[in-house]
């Protein structure tokens, strides 16, 4: 019996690790979600990137994938006649298929029975540990955001992989407000010196449990070119008061290859209640596009080693307007200029120290 090959081009269905499974409406072949309907926007690389961005979406129930880059999430589906659509043949729409639908290759979300990597069964759900996260627990988490739905508001040490990354990565997360995986955390009281030589730097130092540590340029290497984040800077002073934060807008990290040169698009200042008299501009002009340097690796453009000066690893240029890894000071909000190697923030701080400095990173969309 002759059989009837049928080739089909385009993705029509795909199912996730969590058995989500979504796919086109073929009785609305080039019909698109209209843009009043959308919730979200975010950029992803791929059409699986959009679907998992859907995914973890507590209310998305359809998407656009727009190439090349644009994931358009929305709670609602196309209706029967399609009508809270439009036609663009270019652009493709996929919704979470469901229990109504007909279609056989449909794929239901499964009630797990085991939770893997430690995570136990509590009425029928997995609470998962260590930064695991999925219906089973079935896989780290990409950085602390990602984290959310499973962590909430919580604090602490978990693993996280960015896709770049070829092992899980301990960091400190923490799970509330602006969602943060922390590159920097210091204080005083703890005190470790910062003063430390490349290979420190790269790989990180300092305990992350005790809250003082550097995590590593080679792992900000791989989260940055993972996704999109932004970097924030915040300055507390006496009594843990935050004197300022400022944000830098799609901060990247280079390879060591490229001495894990940093850049950054913008700047804007988060106010501070109470510290009204204070505007933290930016300190950080010098350092974007510039090297990373070390006492024993001298990658700046000054004709001396910046690094040894300001006691720190840093992006310094001819050296520096500001030193967020120079020694602490105790003595708060004290005037102290010119102590190079001791924190220092010369655009909107002058003068004053740091009791604690704090960077981490925010998933910029
Ligand atoms: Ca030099």
């Amino acid at each position: 019996m002759f059989l009837p090959v049928l080739i089909v081009f385009d993705i029509l269905s795909f199912a996730l690790p969590d058995n989500v499974t979504y796919k086109s409406r073929p009785d609305c072949p080039t019909t698109v979600l209209d843009a009043t309907i959308i919730t979200k926007s975010v950029e992803v690389k791929s059409i699986i990137a959009c679907a998992r961005e859907c995914q973890r979406d507590k209310i998305c129930l359809a998407f656009n994938f727009l190439e090349p880059n644009i994931c358009q999430m929305s709670s609602s589906e196309l209706d029967n006649t399609c009508s809270n659509g439009y036609n663009n043949v270019h652009e493709k729409y996929y919704q979470r298929a469901n229990n109504s639908d007909n279609d056989q290759t449909m794929t239901t979300t499964t009630v797990p029975t085991t939770c893997l990597h430690g995570g136990s069964l509590v009425n029928s759900t997995c609470q998962c540990v260590n930064g695991y996260i999925g219906s089973k627990c079935e896989r780290l988490m990409e950085d602390c955001t990602e984290g959310y739905p499973y962590y909430q508001s919580q604090f602490g040490t978990f693993d996280i992989q960015p896709s770049l990354s070829p092992s899980p990565i301990k960091t400190c997360c923490w799970m509330d407000y602006d969602l943060r995986t922390y590159y920097q955390l210091r204080h005083y009281t703890t005190g470790i010196s910062f003063n430390r030589n490349w290979t420190s730097y790269s790989n990180g130092f300092g305990d992350i449990q005790n809250m003082d540590f550097w995590w590593g340029n080679q792992y900000a290497y791989y989260l940055t070119n993972s996704r999109q984040y932004n970097l924030v800077l915040q300055v507390s002073g006496e009594d843990n008061n935050d004197i300022g934060n400022i944000v830098y807008e799609n901060f990247v990290v280079q390879n060591e290859a490229s001495n894990y040169t940093m850049t950054y698009s913008s700047v804007y200042i988060i106010p501070v209640k109470d510290m009204i008299t204070l505007a933290m501009n930016d300190s950080m002009e010098s350092s974007n596009g510039s090297s990373f340097s070390t006492y024993d690796q001298d990658n700046d453009n000054s004709a001396g080693n910046c690094a040894s000066t300001h006691g720190a690893g840093w992006w310094f240029n001819n050296c520096t307007d500001c030193n967020p890894n120079g020694q602490l000071w105790p003595g708060g909000n004290s005037t102290r200029v010119g102590v190079e190697n001791e924190f220092f923030w010369n655009n909107g701080l002058s003068g004053w120290s740091a009791w604690a400095t704090a960077l981490w990173f925010t998933r910029s969309t």
